[in-house]
């Protein structure tokens, strides 16, 4: 019987690099469909996740954190933030108490005003922050007339997660779901593979190389093996824009890319739930991130 009770729409997720957008999706829906990092800049498409109860589906966008803009990729990226948040019937702003709310959590702020939505904010980490940290900070944003409402969560240690669906809830349209029930994010299995090899590459790089790698699939082969189990052949190319870099990428005697081939193919295999045979490798593409046919490729250009 039809629920004419049921809600249904789009939910984006702002905030700064690193506050937790993607841990906080990955844990809601119980299941790591995106990349998480402590370094900036580890997500670098618009992914829809989608969440589903009785009497709702809410559709989770997963978006970069915003980037001072530095090349055409930070730019790039920088318009498909608005795009997307203008493209949603709910905003939640994610902030990290622990750090603490600064100038760059207020430049979001004053963009997100200029667009008529419902925003909640999204006070993130509260499992590292005294409850005093906690206070101050809060004391920062309760007289700003943006917010709907204020929850404080940890997206690490899935505190309070009831209490924000509940409150996007109250905020969402009605209307039928968008997806089928059964899946929880529209994402072509190779971008989450290529996503997958990143995250193991960027934990291991220091200073700006995480933001100025690119991995591409250039060949996802699924087939059998002698013992006649399921088999996926993949062969990855991890792009970097100056020829000094591949000597760090592939570090002493390839111990780098070897590490980062064995933990991506680990998590690869638990992904597909296969046995995963991975090639990796390191190609430069001059200044990549700087040249439009070069995003074009890497799917970066919105
Ligand atoms: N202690 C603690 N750490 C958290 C929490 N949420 C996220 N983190 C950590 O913060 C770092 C950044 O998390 P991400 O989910 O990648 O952050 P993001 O906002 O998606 O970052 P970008 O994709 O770069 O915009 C990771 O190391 C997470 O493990 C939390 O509730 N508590
Ligand atoms: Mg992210």
């Amino acid at each position: 019987m039809k629920n004419l009770n049921f809600k249904s729409g789009f939910v984006a997720l702002a905030g700064r690099t690193n506050v937790g957008k993607s841990t906080l999706i990955n844990n809601i829906l119980g299941s790591k469909i995106l990349i998480t990092s402590e370094k900036a800049q580890t997500t670098r498409n618009r992914i829809n996740c989608i969440y589903n109860d009785d009497d709702s589906q809410i559709i989770f966008v997963d978006i970069p954190g915003f980037l001072k803009p530095k090349n055409l990729l930070t730019e790039k990226l920088n318009k498909l933030i608005i795009k997307t948040i203008n493209d949603s019937d709910v905003i939640l702003v994610l902030i990290d108490v622990s750090s603490g709310i600064g100038s760059g959590d207020f430049f979001i702020f004053n963009k997100i005003k200029e667009i008529n939505k419902s925003v909640i904010l999204v006070a993130n980490k509260i499992d590292i922050a005294s409850k005093e940290k906690i206070e101050a900070e809060m004391n920062k944003v309760k007289n700003m007339d943006l917010f709907k409402e204020i929850i404080l969560i940890s997206a690490l240690k899935d505190k309070n997660f009831d209490k924000l669906i509940k409150a996007v809830k109250k905020y969402l349209p009605a209307g039928p779901a968008f997806y089928p029930d059964d899946i929880l994010s529209d994402r072509p299995i190779r971008n989450i593979a290529e996503d997958i090899i990143r995250e193991k590459l960027i934990l291991k790089l220091e200073d700006e190389l995480p933001h100025s790698v690119a991995v591409e699939i250039s060949s996802f082969e699924e087939g059998f093996t002698k013992e006649n189990q399921k088999i996926v052949r993949i062969c990855a190319i991890i792009y970097i824009q100056r020829k000094a870099h591949k000597s760090i990428i592939i570090g002493k005697n390839g111990a780098l890319l070897k590490e980062v081939g064995i933990k991506a193919r680990t998590e690869l295999e638990e992904f597909l739930g296969s046995k995963v045979h991975l090639e990796l490798w390191v190609k430069v593409k001059e200044d990549w991130t700087k040249d439009i046919a070069a995003l074009k490729d890497f799917g970066y250009d919105y």
